[in-house]
C-alpha cells in the first residue's frame, strides 16, 4: 500500500493533527472531558480519518511513534486549556491507545515522561483501550495498566460490548470507565411507554444497556455512551443512569480552538 510507506515520513513532516470530541455529563450537561481523534492532513489526499491509516500503522509498527505523538499533543493541549481557564474545573483528555503500544513500547514510561513534560495532572488523562487489548492479558499489559492506574491515570475500555463483554473480568482489572459501543445506542430509538409491553422488540437494546450500566456501577465503573445523536436517546440514557455522553447531539470532533470557545461559554 502506498499510504503505509509514507506514514513515518509524514510523522516527521508533522502532517497529523488532533480533533477533540466533547464528553458531556448526562446530569449537568457540562463538558467534562474530550476524546482526542487523530487526522492526517495528507498533501495529496486531503484530510484522512483514522480508519484509513490506523490499521496500516498498527501493521508496520509506526503506531508506536504516532501514538507517542498523539499522547504528547493531547496532554499539551489539555494543559493549555487548563492554563487558559484559571479558576474553572479543568477538563480531562481521553487518548486512544493501540494494542501494539501496550506490547511493543514502554507505554508507562512514555506516559510518565509526557505528564512530567507537559505538567498535566495524571487524573486529567484517560487512556482508551479496547477489550481485546486487555482481555486474557497476563504479564505485560496487566502490569502496564496497574502502573498507569497507580500513577492516577484513568483507564477506559473503548467499544465496550463488541467483544467478550466480560464485566466480571474487567472489574478485576484497574479499569474505571466503560465506553459503550455506539451500536447499542443506535438501536435505541424506542420512544413509547415501556410499561405497556413486556419488552418491545426495539427496546431490547435499552434493557441490555440498562442492565450493563447497573452492573458497571455496582462494580465501581462509570459509563460513557458513544454515538448519542438525538435528544430522545440522551433522555433515555440519563434515565437509566448513564454517566457521560458523547456524540453528534453534543458535538462532532472539532479543532482545539472550538473547545476553547466552548470552555469560555460555559465558564
Ligand atoms: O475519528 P473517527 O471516528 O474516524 O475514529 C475512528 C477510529 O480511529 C476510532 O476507533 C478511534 O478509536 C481510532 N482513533 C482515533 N484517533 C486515534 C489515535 O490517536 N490512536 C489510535 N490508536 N486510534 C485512534
Ligand atoms: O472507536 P472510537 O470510539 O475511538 O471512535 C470514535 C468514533 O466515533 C469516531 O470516528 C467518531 O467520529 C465517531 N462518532 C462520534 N460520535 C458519533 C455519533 O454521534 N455518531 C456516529 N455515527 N459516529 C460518531
Ligand atoms: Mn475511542
Ligand atoms: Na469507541
Amino acid at each position: 500500500q502506498a499510504l503505509s510507506s509514507t506514514l513515518r515520513p509524514a510523522i516527521d513532516r508533522d502532517e497529523f493533527a488532533l480533533e477533540y470530541q466533547p464528553l458531556v455529563g448526562m446530569e449537568d450537561g457540562r463538558l467534562s472531558g474530550v476524546e482526542a481523534l487523530i487526522r492526517w492532513n495528507h498533501p495529496q489526499f486531503g484530510t484522512l480519518t483514522p480508519n484509513r491509516f490506523i490499521g496500516l500503522a498498527e501493521e508496520d509498527g509506526s503506531i508506536v511513534q504516532l501514538g507517542r505523538w498523539a499522547l504528547a499533543t493531547a496532554c499539551r493541549q489539555a494543559r493549555r486549556w487548563q492554563l487558559d481557564n484559571p479558576g474553572e474545573q479543568p477538563i480531562f483528555v481521553s487518548v486512544n491507545v493501540a494494542v501494539r503500544q501496550v506490547w511493543d513500547s514502554d507505554l508507562v514510561a512514555d506516559v510518565a515522561q509526557t505528564l512530567a513534560e507537559t505538567g498535566l495532572a495524571p487524573h486529567l488523562l484517560q487512556l482508551e483501550l479496547t477489550e481485546s487489548a486487555v482481555m486474557g492479558s497476563g504479564g505485560r499489559p496487566l502490569q502496564a495498566l496497574q502502573a498507569l492506574s497507580d500513577m492516577g491515570v484513568r483507564i477506559a475500555i473503548d467499544d465496550f460490548g463488541t467483544g467478550y463483554s466480560n464485566l466480571a473480568y474487567l472489574s478485576r482489572l484497574p479499569v474505571s470507565v466503560l465506553k459503550l459501543d455506539g451500536s447499542f445506542v443506535r438501536g435505541f430509538q424506542y420512544e413509547g411507554d415501556k410499561s405497556t409491553v413486556a419488552v418491545p422488540p426495539n427496546a431490547a437494546d435499552e434493557v441490555i444497556v440498562e442492565a450493563m450500566i447497573q452492573l458497571a456501577h455496582r462494580l465501581g465503573l462509570t459509563v460513557t455512551a458513544e454515538c448519542v445523536e438525538t435528544s430522545a436517546q440522551a433522555t433515555r440514557l440519563r434515565r437509566i443512569g448513564c454517566d457521560t455522553g458523547q456524540g453528534w447531539l453534543y458535538s462532532r470532533p472539532v479543532p482545539p480552538d472550538r473547545i476553547s470557545e466552548l470552555l469560555g461559554e460555559q465558564a
